[in-house]
C-alpha cells in the first residue's frame, strides 16, 4: 500500500496553477551550526543560549544540524523533493562580524557557493536577511529597540545584496518582526531576553525603518529587477465571545499582532486605536520625521507564516478586566482542537480565514506562505523510517486551506513548508522536531519523514 495514500485526496484536485511557487524553508542559526568558523562572531542567540535555563535542556546551535559542512549535500535533499525554491536565511555575523565595517569574505563565501549550488541543482534562492541573529555587538550598543540598529540593518543588507544580487530574485528583509520585538523584549522568552514594554515598543518600530531602508537601498542598487519582501507572522485573533470585553481584547491582540506592522507597511500610519491604547499608558512609538514614508515603501510580496488561530478574552479566569498593573487583559483562549507537541491547536479554517482577511484589508498584496508546518513526537521505525501521519495531515488540511483562500480571491502564489529539517527551536532546543527531513542529531544522517514523500508526490501531482 502506498503510505501516503490516506492524504491524497484532501489536495489532489485543487487549483494551484503551473506558476505557484513549491519550497521548503530553514533559518540560519536554527540549522548551520559552525558558530565560530570562517570569522564568525556571537549573535544574541549564542549568548542568550548561555544564559541557565533560557533554553530547554541548556541546548545551542553550535553545531545544530552542522548545515555549514554539509550544504551540497542538504542541497542534493531539496532537488530530491523535486521543490522549486529553497527559503534560507543569511547569518549577520558571518557576513558582518559585529555587525559593523566591510564584509566577511569568508562568510559571504558559504551564501555565494550556496547559490551557486541551488542553481545548479535548479533551485530558485530564496534570502532572508534577518531571521533574528543580531550581532551581539549590536545588542551591547542598544540593539532593535536603538534607531541606528535600522541603518546598521540596512548596511548589512547591501553587503549581501552586492554579492548575490545578480543570482538571486527574491529578497525578504525580516523574519517575524513580532518575535523579535515581543518576545525578545517584552515577553523575554527569545534573545535577547529583555523585558521592558517601551524597549519593545521601539524594537518594532526600528525594525520596520531597517526594512524600509533596506528595501529602498537595494532597489537603488539593483542592476536587474528584484522580488522584495518581509515575512510577517500572523494568526486570528477572534473574540471568544461576543462581550464587549471579549470583542476589546481580540482588538488589542490583532492590533498589536498584525495592524501595526501591516498598517505602516502598506499605508505609512501606525493603527489610531493602537497609538491611543499605548499613549494611555504613557508609550509611543518612536517615529521621526520621514519615518513612515520609509517604512511604506512598496515592496512586492508579504510572507505569510502561518501555525494557528487563536480567541481572545478581556478577563482572566477570575473575571476581572485588569491586571495587577491596571493593564486591560487580553487573555489568549486557544481553540477547542487537537495540538500539535508544541501545544499549538490545529486550525486549518482559521488559515483560510486570515488569508481571507488579508487579502481583504490590505489588497494588491500577493502573499506568499513562507512558513506553515507542525511539530509532532516523532517516532523512528525499526526498519528507519518515520511514518509522521500528524505532520502529514496538518500538511494536507493547511494546502487546502490556501486552495479555499485562493478560491476566495486570495492572491496566494507560493507555500513553504516549515521546515526542511528537524533543527534548533530556539527556546524549546532540539526537543520540538518541525522538518520534514529527521535529523539524527548524533550522525547527522538525514531521513526524508512520510511528510516529506508525501509533499513531493503532491507536488508532482498537482503538476502532471
Ligand atoms: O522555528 C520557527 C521559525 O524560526 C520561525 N517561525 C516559527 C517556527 C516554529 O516555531
Amino acid at each position: 500500500m502506498n503510505p501516503t495514500a490516506r492524504f491524497a485526496p484532501s489536495v489532489a484536485e485543487v487549483d494551484f496553477p503551473p506558476a505557484f511557487t513549491w519550497g521548503v524553508a530553514t533559518s540560519s542559526y536554527q540549522i548551520e551550526g559552525a558558530v565560530a568558523e570562517d570569522g564568525r562572531t556571537p549573535s544574541i542567540w549564542d549568548t542568550f543560549c548561555r544564559v541557565p535555563g533560557a533554553v530547554a535542556n541548556g541546548d545551542n546551535g553550535d553545531v545544530a544540524c552542522d548545515h555549514y559542512h554539509r550544504m551540497p549535500e542538504d542541497v542534493a535533499l531539496i532537488k530530491s523533493l523535486g521543490v522549486d525554491a529553497y527559503r534560507f536565511s543569511v547569518a549577520w555575523p558571518r557576513v558582518q562580524p559585529g555587525g559593523r565595517g566591510p564584509a566577511n569574505p569568508a562568510g559571504l563565501a558559504f551564501y555565494d557557493r550556496m547559490v551557486d549550488e541551488l542553481l545548479t541543482a535548479g533551485i530558485d534562492p530564496w534570502v532572508t536577511l534577518y531571521h533574528w541573529d543580531l550581532p551581539q555587538e549590536l545588542e551591547d550598543a542598544g540593539g532593535w529597540p536603538a534607531r541606528d540598529t535600522a541603518y546598521r540593518f540596512a548596511d548589512y543588507s547591501m553587503l549581501v545584496f552586492d554579492k548575490l544580487q545578480d543570482r538571486v530574485d527574491t529578497f525578504s528583509t525580516l523574519n517575524e518582526p513580532w518575535c523579535s520585538a515581543w518576545l525578545g523584549y517584552q515577553v523575554g522568552v527569545h534573545a535577547p531576553g529583555r523585558r521592558d514594554h517601551d524597549a519593545a515598543i521601539s524594537a518594532v518600530h526600528h525594525l520596520l525603518l531597517g526594512h524600509g531602508l533596506a528595501t529602498q537601498a537595494m532597489r537603488a542598487a539593483e542592476t536587474r529587477p528584484h522580488t522584495y519582501g518581509i515575512t510577517l507572522n500572523m494568526g486570528t485573533a477572534d473574540p471568544a465571545s461576543d462581550s464587549a470585553a471579549d470583542r476589546d481584547a481580540a482588538r488589542r491582540a490583532d492590533g498589536m499582532g498584525t495592524r501595526i506592522y501591516l498598517d505602516p507597511l502598506r499605508y505609512g500610519r501606525y493603527p489610531a486605536d493602537i497609538v491611543a491604547d499605548l499613549a494611555q499608558r504613557g508609550s509611543a512609538f518612536p517615529v521621526q520625521d520621514g519615518d513612515l514614508e520609509i517604512i511604506s515603501t512598496p515592496f512586492e510580496v508579504l510572507g505569510v507564516n502561518f501555525y494557528f488561530g487563536q480567541n481572545f478574552a478581556g478577563t482572566d479566569e477570575q473575571g476581572r478586566t485588569h491586571d495587577e498593573n491596571g493593564e486591560p487583559v487580553v487573555r489568549s483562549i486557544l481553540p477547542d482542537t487537537p495540538r500539535t507537541a508544541m501545544d499549538w491547536p490545529i486550525t486549518p479554517e482559521r488559515f483560510t480565514q486570515l488569508l481571507v482577511r488579508l487579502h481583504r484589508d490590505y489588497p494588491g498584496l500577493p502573499l506568499v506562505i513562507t512558513e506553515n508546518g507542525a511539530a509532532f513526537a516523532d517516532e523512528v521505525a525499526a526498519d528507519g523510517t518515520v511514518r509522521d501521519d500528524d505532520r502529514t495531515e496538518y500538511l494536507a488540511t493547511h494546502l487546502a486551506a490556501v486552495a479555499d483562500a485562493r478560491a476566495q480571491g486570495a492572491d496566494v502564489r507560493g507555500y513553504f513548508a516549515w521546515s526542511l529539517l528537524d533543527n534548533f527551536e530556539w527556546a524549546y532546543g532540539y526537543a520540538k522536531r518541525f522538518g520534514i527531513v529527521h535529523v539524527d542529531y548524533d550522525t547527522q544522517q538525514r531521513t526524508p519523514k512520510q511528510s516529506a514523500l508525501w509533499l513531493r508526490d503532491t507536488i508532482a501531482r498537482i503538476r502532471s
